[in-house]
């Protein structure tokens, strides 16, 4: 079984996506994500110039050996790119050998450890009312854990937030990376955000009561001591978790946070290899690992990853929003169910275009994702849809602190 072509689809149906799909020469073939948010053509370039010539004549079976070949003989070492070109190569080949042993990919990674799969879905406001409407949106929708992100009064643009309710104030979409030639450009205030935070968890709790999973996404826009006021500031509100509360690049700050809050922590969509989690994990400074199967190697680097995690009771939190394409997405919820250690999932579910040009076996139900039983990881791609969906140049936006000062986004 070898590999006898590799073609880098990239294609832009309700926003950009590049894929890699590779055929075997008894026509099997198989899809991986390589989607950069804002860099996508990095990352096709990276494995149509450097990675697909490598791929062509060898044994599609061996995946392991293909792993260790491209992240060794590249000698560079991690980084953004050369892991999604990885993680595509690697969840193609997966993809292949579920098809040929006839089981969708989870049955190979050990088999269902549950039922489904817990989701959690998006919700905002620019206000409360807002915020509630688009709540119980979601929970119409099925969503069982929710993540709350609102405006904060004198800001005018928050990340997370969606601008207006679209489509007839049904849905509050909120896609970060903008269709233009130059960044959007927002604004931001920590010290009115931390002021005005717990007053939107506590107004949520006495509205949707205690059961409700609450989840916050920090985005990396916090010091260590202004998350570790956060946190301390939401533990009554009994958050599922908080994301991102520092940039945490600097994992030894992680403790300052850790000695001052029992808020559970969640770490990592912008990490791409175990390394970038040894200390936090080691030192038990996270409780959810935020990596993403297209970000950070794909299926083999990432069950690492988390059976690594799992001897310190961390669970998984697969970054899953809607510049994960399909591919990536059905790619994570296989692991997901496979794992013991799972946690939760994001689920940002992708438009109607994006779902034509991605057939998809994976469901939505009740609040639980499931990838569904054909073989492989069960999504097919539209060539010929997608080719009459070009590129088209995208940025996420960045943040200035009130006196010009960039700041993190
Ligand atoms: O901003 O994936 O938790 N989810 C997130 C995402 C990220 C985007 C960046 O490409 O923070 O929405
Ligand atoms: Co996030």
């Amino acid at each position: 079984m070898k590999i006898a072509t590799a073609d880098v689809v990239v294609c832009s149906p309700d926003r950009n996506f590049v894929t890699l799909k590779i055929t075997t020469d008894d026509g099997l073939t198989g899809l991986g994500d390589a989607t950069l948010n804002g860099r996508e053509l990095a990352a096709a370039s990276y494995l149509r110039d450097h990675v697909v010539p490598l791929l062509i004549g060898r044994d599609a079976r061996n995946i392991e050996d293909t792993w260790q070949f491209l992240y060794r003989s590249a000698y560079w070492r991690r980084g953004p790119v050369t892991m999604v070109a990885i993680a595509a190569v690697d969840v193609a080949l997966w993809d292949i050998k579920a098809k040929a042993a006839g089981m969708p990919l989870y049955q190979l990674l050990g088999g269902a450890s549950r039922t489904g799969i817990r989701a959690y879905g998006h919700a905002s406001g620019r206000d409360l009312p807002e915020l509630f409407d688009s709540i119980r949106r979601h929970q119409e929708l099925g969503f069982r854990s929710i993540r709350v992100q609102t405006s904060v009064p004198g800001i005018k643009a928050v990340y997370g937030v969606a601008a207006q309710p679209s489509a007839g104030g049904t849905r509050y979409d909120y896609e970060p990376a903008q269709r233009a030639p130059l960044p959007a450009e927002e604004d931001w205030d920590t010290g009115a955000y931390l002021r005005h935070l717990p007053t939107v968890f506590e107004a949520v709790r006495s509205e949707f009561g205690p059961d409700l999973p609450l989840l916050h996404d920090g985005h990396h826009r916090m010091t260590p001591i202004q998350a570790a006021r956060l946190g301390k500031e939401l533990e009554p509100y009994d958050l599922f978790w908080l994301e991102d509360c520092t940039p945490a690049e600097n994992q030894e700050a992680l403790r300052l946070v850790r000695q001052h809050t029992t808020t559970p922590l969640a770490i990592g969509e912008v990490f791409n290899t175990v390394w970038d989690f040894q200390t936090l994990i080691r030192e038990q400074l996270i409780d959810y690992v935020r990596a993403a199967v297209t970000h950070t190697g794909g299926i083999t680097a990432m069950r690492k990853l988390l059976d690594y995690a799992a001897q310190y009771q961390i669970k998984s939190g697969i970054h899953g929003p809607t510049d994960i394409s399909p591919v990536g997405m059905a790619a994570a919820l296989h692991l997901d169910l496979a794992i013991h250690n799972f946690g939760i999932q994001e689920y940002m579910q992708h438009g109607e275009r994006t779902n034509d040009v991605f057939r998809q076996s994976f469901r939505f139900e009740d609040g639980y994702l499931h990838p569904g039983d054909e073989p492989g990881i069960g999504v097919e791609l539209d060539t010929d849809l997608a080719d009459r969906m070009p590129y088209q140049q995208a940025y996420l936006p960045y943040n200035r602190l009130g006196d010009g000062t960039v700041h993190d986004w």
